[in-house]
């Protein structure tokens, strides 16, 4: 049986849109299939402030994947993206993270999901919401759409860009 699932994907250091794009074609594969991509939202610093701005994209995907499997896959690619853990919260080529995993709800020490600190941020819920406004939350049962309305204070900048640019050559249309 296939998932649902939803990832985040942050970028604040070099070429960011080319980060985002690189791990959207690395992460597409026969058990994780891309659906659909949000836009790019140019978003500032949560947490440590004294940084740059990130580039932020949600993606959703279907997989055969279990959530510890999907963690390997993802943390492979930023391996392979050239991320490096250097400070918690800190500037990163690539952060990809596992938002929602269908309605699971898991608590392990390598693992949370849902994602423990997405419903505070906006760089987060305005992508969500946007592809999927009436999804809710696994546990709190809230949509996507009245969570964000909690978060409106943080700035974040949705770029127009044409969908075609933001997956490049990987046959995705819409
Ligand atoms: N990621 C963080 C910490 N702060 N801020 C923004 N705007 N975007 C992020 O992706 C981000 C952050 C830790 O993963
Ligand atoms: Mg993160
Ligand atoms: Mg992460």
């Amino acid at each position: 049986m296939s998932k649902t699932v939803y990832l985040g994907l942050g970028s604040n250091i070099g070429d960011r849109v080319g980060h985002l794009k690189r791990a959207l074609g690395e992460l597409q594969s026969r058990d994780l299939r891309l659906v659909r991509v949000s836009s790019l939202y140019e978003t500032e610093p949560v947490g440590l402030r004294e940084q740059a701005w990130f580039l932020n994209q949600v993606a959703e995907f279907e997989t055969e994947l279990f959530p510890l499997q999907l963690l390997q896959r993802l943390q492979r690619i930023e391996r392979l993206l050239g991320r490096k853990r250097l400070l918690l919260n800190g500037p990163r080529t690539i952060d990809i993270d596992i938002l929602l995993y269908a309605n699971a709800v898991v608590d392990a020490t390598e693992l949370q999901v849902p994602h423990p600190r997405y419903r505070e941020r906006r760089f987060v819920l305005e992508p969500l919401t946007e592809l999927n406004p009436k999804l809710r939350d696994p546990e709190t049962h809230q949509t996507m759409a009245a969570l964000l309305d909690a978060v409106r204070g943080q700035a974040v900048r949705r770029l127009v860009v044409e969908q075609a640019q933001i997956v490049e050559g990987q046959g995705v249309v819409g």
